[in-house]
């Protein structure tokens, strides 16, 4: 059981080309910057990593290349936020240390299934 949950703990569930801005560290606004990333959701953290013309989907293992940043999915917050730009298909994350995150796709279906599954693990992790 134990070994089970550590196994998925790293489990790589999703990965793929999103545009990203980060828009509040601890709480405290910060000045939109978008830019794409190769956004890697492995276990209970959504990872980011710079220069998405280098990645592949293998990318994410241990010394394969470094993330720029990476954030914790436990207790976080997913919401659409079409709201908070001018682009389509935008949703807000936010962690419970309050790090805020605008995630974008031209692409319909794309983003979609990044929410659902986002949400799907932050629904597991409160579960826990
Ligand atoms: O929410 P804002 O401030 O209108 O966001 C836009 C700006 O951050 C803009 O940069 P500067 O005004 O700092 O130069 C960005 O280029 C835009 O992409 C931001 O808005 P969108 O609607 O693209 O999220």
């Amino acid at each position: 059981r134990v070994r089970l949950d550590s196994r998925r703990r790293q489990e790589l569930e999703k990965a793929g080309l999103l545009n990203k801005t980060k828009i509040a560290e601890g709480g405290r606004k910060l000045r939109k910057n978008w830019n794409p990333s190769w956004v890697v959701l492995v276990g209970n953290s959504l990872v980011f990593f710079k220069d998405p013309k280098a990645q592949t989907p293998s990318s994410w293992k241990p010394g394969n290349s470094r993330p720029e940043s990476s954030m914790d999915l436990r207790g976080a917050k997913l919401h659409w936020a079409n709201d908070l730009s001018s682009k389509k298909n935008v949703f807000r994350l936010r962690t419970v240390t309050g790090n805020e995150f605008l995630l974008q796709s031209e692409t319909d279906s794309v983003i979609r299934e990044w929410y659902s599954t986002i949400q799907s693990v932050i629904d597991r992790l409160d579960r826990d």
